[in-house]
């Protein structure tokens, strides 16, 4: 061969040379940092999404943006950190449609030379999540592209909840790039990795709220069996001041759900509130929310007194009276038991609660914020319908400890007053006494009433249990305690699932 002829084939072959297999050093576009205009460190024109509670992203650290990586400088081996509990046990959850079945990975990748080269294998880089093999990159050369995957849920580590006040200690989920596992010993493609997300859905937390005069424990047995049993993350840990005002209360409420949340890693949850704490909700998200740190995606209140009960009404007069007395029996009855043997309502919380003050609540808050879903039940605690309330139709409300026939005259006088007073009047008069002097007393009487008769739980009318903005799902055969059953907690959850859909 002549010399002019090889110094010719060595110019021809050298172009085909250069473009046959990666070359090292020729980092210039590979992934390393540089400055870009991209929201993300790294080489790659796309921008991972932000994160969410449900979704985690990676975009430096071990194994990205490594410029273009050989295998001898490989695998790439990347930590990705899931920071959201999704219930204890999250194959269950899935498999009750709590969570989703699958978790969605992305990952922009560099330069990976599928289509190989003549005289060389192509470019197989293998993918593994947390041990198990999804394939390989794909891509082309001297280009990034996004590669997708999916992988089962049980494939995902999840953290555990976090301790009270910590956030959970985020579950490591690995991502290992082997690269150019087709060309040993033979060193002849290299790729990088700019970040990495995964994506799944959960339902969001369900948080229980009580209501006046109570505690966390009024959720106890059915809702916290039910929700115990759900397989869903969840918590009836508020205990907010039993007797608080409704402004002070929905303050407490804001940082107890923030702090709540948190322990999940959770930014949105789902809100079931009972009686006042409907109301210290609405006040929550009227004053203190702030969807940034924790979206409130729907709310369930439970005969909440939107629009006030009429017993407070009653009570309020009667402990600023002198003398109390009424024409009116069941208001009559109302004055003279107080209601001792429920433990009565105390102020702020009884005075918040009066007809003229959730008023003036409404006129100042008539509706949540647009994009919280806004439910509410009522009940009617006179299940035969026949106008008297019986001893078994005041269960858990009146402690059974109470005779039955007391049960039933108080439990009557409750239903009769709500049902029939839609405000009463106050006046003070003095008689002369006895033997001598001059008595003062208080009326308290019917000023006007309701036409019709407003049914009720014996605490809230089922018109009172409507709020101003919300929808009315159902009213309830129940007394304001009795509605706490399994069946409500299941027909909420299932409520939650159909407007929130796992997918
Ligand atoms: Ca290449
Ligand atoms: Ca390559
Ligand atoms: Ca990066
Ligand atoms: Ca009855």
């Amino acid at each position: 061969m002549k010399p002019l002829s090889l110094i010719t084939t060595l110019l021809c072959l050298a172009p085909a040379a250069l473009f046959a297999q990666d070359w090292r050093g020729s980092d210039s576009h590979s992934g390393r940092l540089h400055p870009s205009i991209n929201s993300h460190s790294g080489g790659s024109p796309f921008d991972p999404r932000d994160e969410d509670d449900t979704r985690f992203v990676v975009d430096t650290g071990s194994g990205l943006d490594t410029g273009c990586t050989f295998r001898d400088g490989g695998p790439l081996v990347i930590t990705l950190k899931v920071k959201r509990y999704v219930g204890d046990d999250p194959s269950a959850a899935a498999s009750k449609g709590l969570l989703s079945k699958m978790a969605h990975i992305r990952m922009p990748a560099y330069d990976v030379d599928v289509n190989g080269a003549p005289g060389y294998p192509p470019e197989v880089d293998r993918v593994s999540f947390n041990g198990h093999d999804l394939g390989t990159l794909t891509g082309d050369n001297n280009i990034w592209k996004l590669n997708e995957f999916d992988v089962p849920i049980d494939w995902v580590k999840f953290p555990s909840k976090g301790s009270p006040g910590s956030p959970p200690s985020p579950a490591d989920n690995v991502v290992q790039i082997d690269i150019d596992t087709a060309s040993p010993p033979d060193f002849n493609w290299c790729t990088s990795i700019d970040w990495v997300e995964i994506e799944f859905d959960a339902v969001a937390p369900v948080f229980l709220v009580h209501g006046t005069n109570a505690q966390s424990d009024t959720w106890n047995p059915n809702f916290t069996a039910f929700f115990g049993n759900s397989g869903a993350p969840w918590s009836n840990d508020i205990n907010l001041q039993a007797n608080g005002s409704i402004l002070g209360n929905g303050q407490l409420l804001a940082a107890r759900v923030q702090d709540l949340a948190a322990m999940f890693g959770a930014k949105k949850c789902h809100l079931i509130a009972h009686s006042k704490g409907g109301l210290d909700t609405r006040a929550f998200l009227n004053n203190e929310y702030d969807p940034d740190k924790l979206k409130v995606l729907s709310v369930y209140t439970l005969s909440t007194p939107h629009h006030g009960t009429i017993e407070s009404d009653i009570i309020v007069a009667k402990r600023a009276a002198t003398n109390p007395e009424s024409s009116n029996p069941d208001i009559k009855y109302l004055i003279d038991h107080d209601y001792s043997w429920l433990s009565t309502p105390q102020p702020p919380a009884i005075g918040d609660q009066m007809t003229t003050s959730m008023a003036a609540f409404n006129a100042m808050f008539p509706s949540v914020p647009g994009d919280v879903r806004f439910y509410n039940y009522g009940a009617d605690a006179d299940l035969n319908h026949n106008g008297h309330i019986e001893s078994g139709e005041t269960v858990d409300l009146i402690p059974g400890y109470v005779p039955g026939f007391m049960a039933a005259a108080a439990g009557t006088a409750m239903y009769r007053a709500i049902g029939n007073v839609a405000s009463i009047k106050v006046s003070v008069g003095t008689r002369p006494g006895r033997l001598w002097g001059t008595n003062t007393f208080t009326s308290i009487e019917v000023a006007s009433t309701n036409n019709p008769f407003a049914v009720n739980d014996l605490v809230c009318s089922v018109a009172s249990a409507h709020s101003p903005s919300g929808s009315f799902l159902a009213q309830l055969a129940a007394n304001h305690s009795s509605m706490k059953s399994t069946a409500l907690a299941s027909t909420i959850f299932q409520h939650i699932l159909s407007d929130f859909p796992i997918h």
